[in-house]
């Protein structure tokens, strides 16, 4: 966790800026309504960068870059790609799946980058909590090379008490979570009034570039052809 990383009126003018195109007040291109992806409560937008300059000023913060190069003990990281996801209040609080995401180990879903020296920095745009739809971690996770849990569409969690080493931290607006991509993760329901709002950003190892896109989960083709540049 990485608590007070990004400055708090950065990070809340580039939540503002999602959070109007999630309202629907910007005009959608095409490209971007290819890569948005709807469903029971989660809305997601990939690589959302290419439309808000906001994003793109967020992803160049050398600091943020640096940080997750030195989690990862590498020499530098590049921005994959990003998902910019809202996950709307729970319509009832009965419905225990409503905007679920199941337990995942990122690395499932990008085998092309062969080995596994990935990180995700997630950044939210509200303070978040396990109540308010906020991250749950299998503490430890990463060190566990067996099994790569594809679950992100299950929204069975299980008796998530019961699932030993769970930890789900408070994050305000400016905090940072860095989760490896071996660590399984899942993220509950949004018990608050409003949408909690977030960016994942997936960066990997730069010597692991390009990547072979072919062996990533099928949701990542619209990357073909792309070249990122954002490099620390
Ligand atoms: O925002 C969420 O609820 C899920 C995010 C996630 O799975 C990820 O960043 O890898």
């Amino acid at each position: 966790m990485w608590r007070g990383g990004l400055r708090e009126d950065e990070v809340s003018a580039v939540g503002e800026s999602i959070m109007k195109y999630f309202s629907h007040d910007l005009i959608d291109s095409a490209l971007i309504t290819d890569l948005r992806r709807h469903s029971h409560g989660l809305e997601r937008v990939f690589d959302l960068q290419t439309a808000l300059p906001e994003i793109s000023g967020l992803l160049v913060n050398s600091r943020l870059l640096c940080m997750a190069a030195s989690l990862l003990k590498v020499e530098a990281v590049r921005v994959f790609y990003t998902q910019a996801i809202v996950k709307y209040p729970a319509q009832r609080p009965t419905d225990h799946t409503y905007g679920v995401v199941g337990w995942h180990k990122d690395f499932a879903y990008w085998l092309g980058a062969r080995a596994p020296r990935m990180i995700t920095a997630w950044i939210p745009f509200v303070d978040t909590s396990a109540d308010l739809g906020g991250l749950h971690y299998v503490d430890g996770s990463h060190r566990d090379r067996g099994t790569v849990t594809k679950g992100f569409n299950n929204p069975d969690l299980g008796t998530l008490n019961e699932v030993e080493r769970v930890i789900s931290p408070e994050l305000s607006i400016g905090d940072v979570a860095f989760h490896h991509c071996l660590t399984t993760h899942a993220s509950t329901p949004n018990k608050g009034a409003g949408p909690r709002l977030a960016l994942a950003v997936h960066l990997l190892d730069v010597s692991l570039a390009p990547v072979n896109l072919a062996l990533c989960h099928q949701s990542l083709k619209f990357l073909e052809g792309s070249d990122p540049t954002l490099v620390h």
